[in-house]
């Protein structure tokens, strides 16, 4: 993958649009743009400049408008031809063929954003955050990748690596003169840094946990007896009239998804028969569908009607019923309240609502909201999520530190701590890319699409 060939790829998706993206990347950018737009057209760097493209024997293909960026000031560090012409697939096939005649290739798998991280325009995490920018399904997973992309997590290593750094020449001038006694443990101390930083770095790592959330969103289960206004629920958070409601008791036999809108994360709802202790065969095979539901979920909201007497759940839902992940809400407020609600799983938060239409519909989802966060299934609005990967290296450098802060316990094997410390700036390392791994890179980038 020297980066001295010239790749192309489209950068837009397959099909017809409007208009479609075409990279070229490499040192033959320039001279293609100037070879193929023909009659002296001056391509001045970094502005638009219009003009018909020609294929090799002087055909026009199309009206084309096209960018040039030269090394360095391209994303690829590389000299780049960005093409904007019309979306035509038939267009776009023969302009990709064009540049293939006058000496292109296709572009692999990311490969544009390889040559980014190369020519070091960027780190390891940035290209990552690329991927999960382009793939990101709400608001907040954009915002965790827009900040990973703004180098968030590479400049934490920075930091991180300057204060190990620090602490390792301390470290290593105790080596060159043992006779010095390291400093006291005090907040300046050897010890006392390499067990901090330790925390941190584990502090981060432990956000990774979150990763899943911000790709696949949260699932909520609607449970509770016949008839508490499930599916009404299902149809107010999903701003929809997705499930069938009705006074009768028993109207939802299988279980319903619906989208809810209105927060930051993906998340799907799941409206289930009701539960009770007793039923007919088919009123059975629907409650275990029901609690199968609440076993999967991420978080289970409980449905009461409040204007009757507690129902008897069935003991295999009671189980489910974990207070951290459960939410309990008191239904059919605008009625009289019952007054054996006050003993009612008094373990559970709940809260008050009327789903007779949508007048809590936004109050609930804020709810909701603020109860993830606080709960911690999912991340907050100020939240660093880091990935899988950069949470390993994050844990075995915090492994690393924690060994070499036991070394450091009289009698201090100073040697042995030093070398600990190096082996943690080397996973530092490994989180932005410092390192010199094609396998994992070829795996990292392969995930991508070509063209980015
Ligand atoms: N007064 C009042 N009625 C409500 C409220 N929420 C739902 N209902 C009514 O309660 C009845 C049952 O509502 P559903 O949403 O069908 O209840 P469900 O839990 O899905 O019932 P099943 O599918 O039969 O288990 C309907 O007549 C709703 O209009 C509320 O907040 N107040
Ligand atoms: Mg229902």
């Amino acid at each position: 993958m020297s980066s001295l060939e010239t790749i192309v790829a489209t950068s837009t998706p397959a099909g017809r649009s409007a208009l479609a993206i075409i990279r070229i990347d490499g040192p033959l950018a320039g001279e293609i743009a100037q070879k193929a737009l023909h009659r002296k057209t001056i391509l001045t760097e970094r502005k638009a400049t219009m003009g018909i493209w020609r294929d090799v024997h002087g055909e026009p293909v199309d009206q084309i408008v096209a960018v040039l960026w030269r090394t360095p000031q391209s994303f690829t560090g590389q000299d780049t031809l960005e093409i904007t012409c019309h979306g035509n697939p038939l267009l776009v096939h023969r302009l990709i063929e064009d540049c293939f005649a006058r000496g292109c290739r296709l572009a692999e798998p990311g490969e544009f954003t390889r040559r980014a991280f190369l020519s070091g325009k960027i780190d390891l995490t940035q290209a990552e955050a690329i991927a999960d920018l382009i793939h990101a399904q709400s608001e907040r997973a954009l915002s965790s990748a827009r900040r990973l992309l703004a180098g968030e997590l590479g400049k934490l290593v920075a930091h991180w690596s300057d204060r190990l750094l620090q602490t390792l020449a301390v470290l290593e001038a105790h080596i060159d003169f043992p006779e010095e006694d390291l400093p006291p443990e005090d907040p300046s101390g050897p010890l006392f840094l390499l067990n901090q930083i330790a925390s941190e770095l584990s502090g981060y790592a432990d956000t990774a946990r979150h990763e899943v959330t911000l790709k696949e969103g949260l699932r909520l289960a609607i449970v509770g007896a016949p008839n508490a206004g499930k599916s009404s629920l299902l149809n107010v958070l999903s701003g929809s009239s997705r499930a069938l409601v009705s006074e009768e008791a028993g109207t939802t036999r299988d279980y319903l998804e619906a989208p809810v809108l209105g927060l930051p994360l993906t998340i799907t709802a799941v409206d289930t028969a009701g539960l009770r202790e007793e039923g007919s065969v088919l009123e059975k095979a629907g409650m275990a569908r029901s609690l199968e539901q609440a076993r999967a979920a991420h978080f289970i909201l409980l449905v009461v009607d409040t204007s009757v007497a507690p129902p008897a759940l069935p003991s295999e839902l009671l189980i489910c019923l974990q207070p951290q992940r459960t939410l309990l809400l008191a239904n059919k407020s605008d009625l009289p309240v019952h007054p054996d609600f006050a003993k009612f799983l008094p373990e559970i938060q709940r809260i008050q609502t009327c789903l007779l239409d949508n007048r809590d519909a936004e109050k609930l989802r804020s709810q909701l909201g603020q109860i993830f966060v606080e709960r911690e299934i999912a991340p907050g609005a100020d939240d660093l999520v880091v990935g899988t990967r950069h949470a390993e290296a994050l844990k075995q450098a915090a492994e690393a530190l924690k060994q070499a802060a036991r070394h450091l316990h009289p009698p201090a094997q100073t040697e042995l701590a030093a070398t600990q410390c190096r082996l943690a700036l080397d996973f530092l390392g490994e989180i932005i890319g410092r390192i010199d791994n094609e396998r994992m890179l070829d795996k990292l980038f392969a995930s991508f699409c070509i063209g980015k």
